[in-house]
């Protein structure tokens, strides 16, 4: 281990004494969102533990956090060299990989150019306020038949396995142009991996931080390589038959328009090249990827919770039968008026906290926080778990209490509350998906509870611990979902 040498007026992070060779891992245990939370009570909002060989800063209280990610965020904005991280996309990641001379900022500018437009574009119909709320709507229609029929055949849904299906074929119609049956083979054994994916890149993968581990034969990481391998194929044919279709005058959707970004480029002799075609293209991975990944735990929680919650749940429905009524289907400008709604997916996402870490942030230059010196090329972790269960910003942090998003009241949404909860990150790193992100969990869940009832099997308890990952998820279970009277499917 280098040592810098400490300037003047700084202290070195504090933090538990490592042990030789695999420094705290034992203490970080099968949950570092809650083993690392408690260390906090103790070296306080940052400090450090040491991972393998390697010193990691984790920063959890709620004005650290904002300190480095927004006010340092040119010093934070880095990702580290984690061995996991190489294999995904062939080491092309946009979100994963480390930044070569500033490519990371251009991709992320053509990120969010590309989701902008293809979120925003037009309807087909006027019945719909933009192309975005056409995919969700016909999805969540789709959706609630496909339900009907699973009950009638078997009584009991996996709510993972339909939902993601839905949300797949939503980042799928933006970034491709097209969607799959509930029942395709090919998106199903793809969508229904992704297990291995968030516990192998989770914060804290012993692996990615102790070399030798990588020598010993790993089930869980021959099963990683095998998802990327098989997600980069998949994803590698739709490009390619979107290369052979392609025509300038017609861009039909996100890959059509990276793929005229490169054209376009090539024609221009003053275009800087240093971002190669591939390294544009493969921004549709991490789109997707994310695209079908975070929405659906989020909405499989959100379904776990209306059953664990039945009061909560009729109290939803209620709001909707009031606000929307029973003639028409809900649509995004419902939103402000669903103001129980939003706070019910506030305190999801504050709650669950799903994604308990951000992707690990390194940082670009030698800086300090706090008073502590933090060398450059330290990996930082930061725990938005710890900042959602704060007990200096929630009151009785482990209820799980929509209401604490609404005035007293109850007559309006409390935005400063709300802007509490992180769940995206911040600053620089910030994720590009947030708006389509709180616009599919809102709208998908309008639909789902203007429409149906979920409950549990009868006899069988929810078991809503998660398991640790980059997103965690509930296990698998099997629940029921009955049509509100006065709503038809053609099941019924
Ligand atoms: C990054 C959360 C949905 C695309 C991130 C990060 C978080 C996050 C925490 C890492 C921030 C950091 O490292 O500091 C979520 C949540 C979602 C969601 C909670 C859903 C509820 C989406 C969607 C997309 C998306 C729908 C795309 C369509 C990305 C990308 C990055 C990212 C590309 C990498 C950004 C970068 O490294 O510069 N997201 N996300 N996310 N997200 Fe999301
Ligand atoms: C995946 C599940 C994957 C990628 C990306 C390339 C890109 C969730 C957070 C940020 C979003 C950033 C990305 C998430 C992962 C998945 C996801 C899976 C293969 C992938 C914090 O998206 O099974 O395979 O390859």
């Amino acid at each position: 281990v280098t040592r810098t040498k400490i300037p003047e007026g700084l202290q070195p992070l504090p933090g538990p004494k490592p042990l030789p060779l695999i420094g705290n891992v034992l203490e970080l245990g099968r949950n570092p969102h809650l083993s690392l939370t408690a260390m906090s009570k103790q070296y306080g909002p940052v400090f450090q533990v040491q991972i393998g060989m390697r010193p990691v800063a984790v920063l959890g209280g709620t004005e650290v956090v904002r300190q480095a990610l927004i006010k340092q965020g040119e010093e934070f904005a880095g990702r580290p060299d984690l061995y996991s991280f190489r294999f995904i996309s062939e080491g092309k990641s946009l979100a994963f990989s480390t930044d070569q001379a500033g490519v990371w900022r251009t991709r992320r500018k053509l990120a969010q150019n590309a989701l902008r437009s293809f979120a925003n574009l037009e309807g087909k119909s006027s019945e719909y306020s933009c192309a975005l709320e056409e995919h969700i709507s016909k999805e969540g229609l789709y959706l609630i038949e496909r339900l009907c029929s699973i009950m009638k055949a078997s009584g009991g849904f996996d709510p993972f396995r339909y939902i993601v299906v839905s949300v797949a074929n939503v980042i799928c119609g933006m970034c491709f142009g097209r969607r799959y049956s509930h029942d395709d083979n090919e998106l199903l054994n793809l969508v229904n991996m992704s297990d291995e994916f968030n516990q192998v890149v989770g914060s804290g993968n012993p692996a990615d931080f102790i070399p030798f581990l990588r020598l010993l034969p790993s089930s869980s990481m021959k099963k990683f390589l095998a998802i990327n391998k098989r997600f980069n194929n998949f994803i590698q044919k739709l490009v390619k038959e979107h290369y052979d279709t392609y025509n300038k005058d017609n861009i039909r959707d996100i890959t059509d328009s990276l793929i005229d970004h490169c054209e376009d480029r090539k024609l221009d002799e003053n275009s800087n090249l240093q971002v190669s075609d591939e390294k544009i293209v493969t921004i549709v991975n991490d789109l997707f990827g994310a695209g079908f990944d975070t929405i659906s735990t989020a909405l499989s929680w959100s379904v776990v919770y209306l059953v664990a919650y039945p009061e909560i749940q009729e109290r939803l429905h209620e709001e909707l039968m009031e606000k929307v009524g029973m003639d028409r289907t809900p649509g995004l400008a419902d939103k402000t008026n669903l103001i129980y709604l939003d706070s019910f997916i506030m305190e999801i996402f504050r709650h669950s906290s799903f994604l308990p870490f951000t992707i690990p942030h390194c940082t670009t230059k030698n800086t300090s926080l706090n008073g502590y010196f933090i060398p450059k090329d330290t990996c930082v972790f930061i725990n938005q778990w710890q900042v959602n269960h704060d007990p200096e910003t929630w009151k009785d942090p482990s209820l799980f209490n929509p209401d604490r998003f609404l005035s007293t009241d109850g007559s309006e949404f409390n935005k400063m509350e709300a802007e509490k909860v992180l769940i995206f990150g911040l600053g620089k790193r910030r994720c590009v998906g947030e708006v389509i992100a709180r616009s599919e969990v809102f709208l998908f869940l309008a639909i789902l509870i203007q429409r149906l009832k979920f409950s549990s099997m009868p006899g069988q308890m929810l078991d809503m611990t998660p398991e640790y990952g980059l997103t965690m998820k509930h296990k698998r279970c099997l629940l029921r979902a009955t049509l509100r009277p006065g709503f038809q499917s053609s099941c019924t």
